[in-house]
């Protein structure tokens, strides 16, 4: 593997990482750790483990035992169907491109509009369709919704992050936005962790993660997630222990884990069940073997026959030149698309108009009883309102996971969140998956 890191353009880039404050995105970067891949791409990796994804759906009175043997109820089964499929999508969205000698890159930053679209095709199980949209330019943000209508599952969310360079030179990643899933079994509600990316002085970066990420099921059992690293003196990379309660007062009472799992969520980890780390614990058994675990590739439509909002449709020409290295061809190219993005936001202003988002609607939960009703387009769904208060976080514009309470909470006053139309999606007859 090519070593960049005493190259001059990488240390020139790395002075200019040191003064940097705001928007990543404007950072301008060496062509070697630029990716061709559009941020709007990443919601991919919450369904590209197709199995594990559907199997949150299929769990039944039936089955449940024989998939989860140390579970006591249905509800159990599905929560640690959850868990191991979360473990699949940390690996996907946070590991597998550093992997075996790779390195992190910085992605394309999606222009406002910007569409990706795919599916993965299951002749038994169902198709399972994903779309995404750039619902904000000025913070980024970029909405997303996968559904399989055979299975009746479908995952919806949102992503935004906030960036900050340390004077040690970590990129520090805080997130917002959550994940929610709907099955006719229950649904739940997933946050996302904070994240830095180590290896920069190196030229070879790579995410780890931090801090607390939640999963609160509407049966009331909630995960919580502990993530940490390789320390100096001890640690292992990628390391997690999530622990499954009863409910959030039995949390907060430090009550016994019915469960802890713990290891590497990029690799292996173990399960102790039965009063997890009470004296009747079970003894510790492998729960996931991330490596093991296939991946379905997503099948996203030839370039010629997508819209032109479709991301790849869009960069393919700055897609093209980050591939061959060219500095100047990238510039250029990339130049292209930003003027025509600048133009239209001219031709807004001057026309007093405002792009429309496609399928995705920005709704305002503040008050959100007295707005709920069901005669207007988008009703305010009792779903994340109660999976959320269950679990004693935050319904404010603040990193995801914040408890209520918290200082960001209180000083917070705005609670938007994208939710996906699905009436937009069945009327669009311009964009096909
Ligand atoms: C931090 C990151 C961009 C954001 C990516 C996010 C947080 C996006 C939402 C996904 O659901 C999860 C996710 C996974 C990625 O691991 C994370 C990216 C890792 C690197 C990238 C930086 C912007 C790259 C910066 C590159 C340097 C050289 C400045």
């Amino acid at each position: 593997m090519t070593d960049y890191s005493q190259s001059s353009t990488w240390t020139s880039f790395l002075k200019s990482m040191s003064s940097f404050s705001g928007d990543l995105s404007s950072l301008s970067a060496p062509p070697f750790i630029l990716s061709p891949m559009s941020l709007s791409e990443f919601p991919q990796y919450w369904g590209c483990h197709q199995g594990l994804f559907l199997n949150i759906a299929r769990i039944n009175k039936e089955n449940y035992h024989k998939l989860y043997p140390h579970a006591k109820t249905v509800d159990e089964a599905r929560m640690l169907a959850v868990i191991k499929w979360f473990f699949a999508t940390l690996h996907g969205q946070y590991s597998s491109r550093s992997e075996k000698g790779g390195f992190e890159k910085k992605p394309l930053n999606p222009f406002l509009g910007e569409l990706f679209v795919g599916k993965w095709e299951n002749e038994k199980l169902g198709d399972t369709t994903m779309l995404t949209e750039q619902v904000s330019h000025h913070p980024p943000i970029n909405a997303y919704c996968l559904n399989n209508e055979k299975q009746d599952i479908t995952l919806q969310g949102y992503s935004q992050i906030k960036s900050s360079f340390s004077k040690t030179l970590r990129l520090n990643v805080k997130q917002f936005g959550h994940s929610i899933i709907e099955t006719s079994g229950g649904s739940f509600l997933v946050t996302v962790p904070a994240l830095h990316l180590e290896g920069l002085l190196v030229a070879s970066p790579h995410v780890e993660l931090e801090d607390k990420s939640y999963i609160q099921s509407s049966s009331g059992l909630i995960c919580v997630l502990e993530y940490s690293g390789k320390g100096y003196f001890s640690g292992q990379k990628n390391t997690v222990k999530a622990k499954v309660y009863s409910s959030m007062k039995s949390l907060k009472e430090n009550a016994t884990p019915l469960y802890v799992i713990s290891g590497q969520w990029s690799g292996v980890t173990t399960i102790v069940a039965g009063n997890a780390t009470g004296t009747n614990a079970s003894k510790p058994t492998i729960f996931s073997d991330v490596s093991k675990i296939k991946v379905d590739p997503l099948v996203v439509k030839p370039v010629e026959d997508q819209h032109p909002l479709e991301s790849r449709k869009a960069w393919y020409d700055v897609a093209k030149a980050i591939e061959l290295g060219d500095m100047k061809l990238i510039s250029q190219t990339k130049s292209k698309l930003e003027n025509a993005q600048r133009q239209l936001r001219k031709e807004e202003k001057e026309n007093k108009t405002h792009w429309k988002t496609r399928w995705f609607e920005k709704v305002d939960y503040n008050g959100a009883a007295k707005k709920n009703d069901p005669e207007d387009g988008n009703p305010i769904d009792g779903t994340y309102l109660s999976l959320v208060g269950m679990a004693g976080l935050s319904i404010k514009n603040v990193a995801s996971g914040t408890k209520t309470g918290e200082k960001e909470d209180r000083l917070n006053k705005t609670a938007d969140h994208w939710r996906f139309r699905k009436d937009l999606w069945e009327k669009d007859d311009e964009v096909i998956v």
